[in-house]
């Protein structure tokens, strides 16, 4: 019996040093050690042998078990730190490698070209005045002598609240009324930046919604002489050297008189093309002197002060500069337009 046992443990470590991997291990656990494995008969042997020879072989036999015991132990260990090994050299990562740059994003188109804006003015003393999108029909109507039915009020439609007399402003005019209520009878160069809504057929031409910029100055000696030439810089600033100006009379309820803001077309330098339809001109803004009414109506005596004011879209200009034909671009949400800018 000894001898088989011996032969068995020789046989027993071979095969676990062969093992490969944990199922290798665990197939020979149950082929040696486990209940039906190979030493179990012999433990049935030892209850037949003579009396004196079982303490001997009793003996043995617990060594042996013990040592393949430890010997699989010692295997599983050396097993797995194999596995850590091969791991680590397979997962290894090169801190030195440069880290992958952060996406930091840009300026929407609108707002790239509002800030442009602002710079410019900013250099006449114009501050930026801000003012909420949603109004009253009070401020974005009545205050700018736009009265209840006043056919004005087609061109001007917009979204309404549930709230009666609510809405979402058609321009940012609303709100130079609130520079002047806030600032009258101190003379104020404001431009007022913002988002503005209108009820209107979506096309490549207009949108829902649309930025918007107007500039207001109200002083005791301002002539339409100072709109002109605070049009011209802007259009020189903003288009590039040697542009011609032109004003061609117009309506607006809230100033008086009216002009339209043509300048030369950038792109045939007066010639006529499609973008300024064959006449050499393009409307880069809406003006005129501040209406009596609404300068009285912002706090200022109109006996005492004047003013003019100006409105012009923002995604227009960005178009001509950028050769957008298209103003639904802006507003659709896809970035491979926004990262041409
Ligand atoms: C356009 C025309 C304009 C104004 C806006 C204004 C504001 C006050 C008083 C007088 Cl509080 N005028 N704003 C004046 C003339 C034209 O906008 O075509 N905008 C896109």
């Amino acid at each position: 019996m000894l001898d088989a046992l011996r032969e068995l443990e020789t046989k027993a470590q071979a095969e676990l040093q062969a093992a490969a991997d944990t199922q290798a291990l665990q197939a020979w656990n149950q082929a040696y050690l486990g209940r039906k494995g190979a030493l179990a008969p012999f433990f049935q042997q030892l209850r037949d042998l003579p009396r004196e020879e079982r303490p001997l072989a009793g003996q043995t036999l617990n060594q042996v078990k013990q040592a393949l015991a430890a010997a699989l132990e010692a295997r599983q260990e050396a097993l797995k730190a194999g596995e850590r090994a091969a791991a680590m050299v397979a997962e290894a990562i090169d801190v030195t490698l440069p880290g992958r740059p952060a996406s930091i994003g840009r300026l929407h188109p609108s707002t790239a070209t509002l800030r442009r804006i602002y710079a410019i003015f900013a250099e006449m003393g114009f501050q930026v005045y801000r003012a909420p999108d949603i109004e009253t029909d009070m401020v974005n109507f009545e205050l700018l002598n736009i009265p209840p039915h006043h056919p004005a009020r087609d061109m001007w439609d917009t979204f309404y609240t549930t709230t009666e007399g609510v809405l979402l402003r058609t321009h940012t005019s609303p709100g130079q009324i609130r520079a002047m209520r806030e600032y009258s009878p101190e003379p104020i160069r404001v431009i007022l930046p913002g988002m503005c809504y209108r009820y209107e057929q979506v096309t490549a031409r207009s949108e829902m919604m649309f930025y918007q910029v107007e500039g207001l100055a109200v002083g005791t000696e301002i002539t339409m002489t100072d709109l002109k030439g605070v049009m011209a810089e802007y259009a020189k600033r903003m288009f590039g050297e040697g542009r011609s100006m032109r004003f061609r009379a117009s309506h607006f309820p809230f100033t008086e008189p009216s002009v339209e803001v043509d300048m030369d077309c950038i792109l045939c330098k007066g010639q006529g093309c499609r973008v300024c339809k064959y006449t050499g001109w393009l409307e880069i803004a809406g003006a005129g002197m501040v209406h009596p009414v609404v300068l009285r109506n912002g706090g200022y005596d109109p006996d005492v002060y004047s003013g003019f004011a100006f409105g012009m879209g923002v995604e227009r200009p960005a178009m001509l500069l950028h050769g957008v034909n298209d103003i639904r671009y802006f507003f659709g949400n896809d970035l491979r337009f926004a990262q041409q800018f």
